[in-house]
């Protein structure tokens, strides 16, 4: 099995994808919004493209694929790069480490920054020298090639199976969800996202089942390798967990980033429509919401939102609906989308 971080994936247009995405991050960087969002629209449709394109002219066919990014996409087909990429990297080597440590689990543009500033160019530099790392991104730099593999749709799903099966051992009433890309059904996913629900129960109940039995027992059996972050609400619980899991052979040994998100049953609705995604979808129905006075964020929709000293928004608001995604997209006067269309 390949293990280049070279996206081992069964999408007949990966390697496309793979330099686009470069691109796209460079210009992520560059802070070129637009020419960023029409490089991720490109690729989503891309992504979801079920047979190899060849030419321009079967690009410019498909949807979010202007003339332009087309000739772009021939460019790669014909010789497996982009001339505009080359330049950006060639014209600045600081600038190529720079987009090898942002793709390092845990590091933002601060750190990575940082470390070119300091010096170090590779990932063999920051785990020989004294670069500070964390623990979770010297696991990061660690497992480099394989947290930037593309994880095939069949593997996502055996991953939700073995956390479902395992769960719905503890208690029959918890149950899990796959959400994020693979829910909005890509072909393959960066990471693994798993809603965690219970028919009847709150968070302390899923934290408990979740923290204390499950993630100890996936642990000791080896599926769970690592565990990464986990984030906690104001009460401070926490509710996401992000690790590293991998299937026993003869599954390949490839280590996945698997994210764990505990949702209380009051508010799935509101935490699907977060952790389906994708990001800049989330965004817009939340820029919808606040147009109609409302808010909405992944514990629910909220109206008569307070607004503190400075516009800052104050906690509480009355709860409109967080179980029912249906019922937010209905409150919001927005067409019900499925998940596979909310790609912006
Ligand atoms: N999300 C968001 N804003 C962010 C990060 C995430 O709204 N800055 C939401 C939308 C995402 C979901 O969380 O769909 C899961 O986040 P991922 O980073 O795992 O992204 P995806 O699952 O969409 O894509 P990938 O295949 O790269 O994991
Ligand atoms: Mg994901
Ligand atoms: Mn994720």
């Amino acid at each position: 099995h390949e293990n280049t971080g070279k996206a081992p994936t069964n999408n007949p247009n990966a390697r496309t994808i793979e330099v686009l995405e470069q691109m796209c991050k460079y210009y992520d960087q560059m802070q070129d919004h637009w020419r960023t969002i029409a490089y991720r629209k490109a690729i989503s449709s891309l992504r979801t493209h079920p047979t190899r394109i060849t030419t321009a002219d079967e690009a410019s066919r498909l949807p979010f694929i202007g003339a332009r990014l087309a000739a772009k996409i021939e460019e790669i087909i014909i010789t497996d790069r982009l001339r505009r990429l080359d330049a950006a990297l060639a014209a600045d080597p600081a600038d190529a480490a720079l987009q090898l440590f942002l793709r390092i689990y845990g590091v933002g543009f601060t750190q990575a920054s940082r470390w070119v500033g300091q010096g170090f160019r590779t990932l063999s530099d920051l785990l020989a020298n004294n670069a500070k790392l964390s623990a979770s991104q010297r696991i990061g730099v660690e497992h480099y090639d394989d947290f930037n593999a593309r994880i095939p749709r069949a593997e996502v799903a055996q991953h939700g199976r073995v956390v479902r099966a395992a769960l719905q051992r503890l208690d029959p009433a918890v149950e899990v969800i796959v959400g994020g890309s693979y829910r909005r059904g890509a072909a393959d996913s960066g990471d693994i996202d798993l809603v965690i629900t219970h028919a009847t129960a709150g968070l302390p109940y899923l934290r408990t089942v979740v923290f204390e039995t499950l993630v100890p027992q996936l642990t000791a059996r080896g599926f769970l390798k690592a565990a990464l972050a986990t984030s906690h609400r104001n009460d401070g619980g926490g509710t996401k967990w992000h690790g590293a899991s991998c299937l026993p052979p003869p599954s390949p040994q490839v280590w996945r980033r698997i994210d764990f998100l505990l949702v209380p049953p009051d508010e799935l609705g509101a935490a699907l429509i977060y952790f389906t995604g994708n990001d800049i979808f989330n965004r817009s129905i939340r820029l919808l919401a606040s147009r109609k006075g409302m808010r909405l964020n992944q514990r629910g929709l909220w109206r008569d939102v307070g607004r503190g000293p400075g516009r800052s928004k104050t906690a509480g608001g009355t709860l409109v609906e967080g179980r029912s995604e249906r019922r937010i997209f209905e409150v919001l006067g927005v067409p019900w989308r499925m998940p596979e269309q909310r790609i912006c």
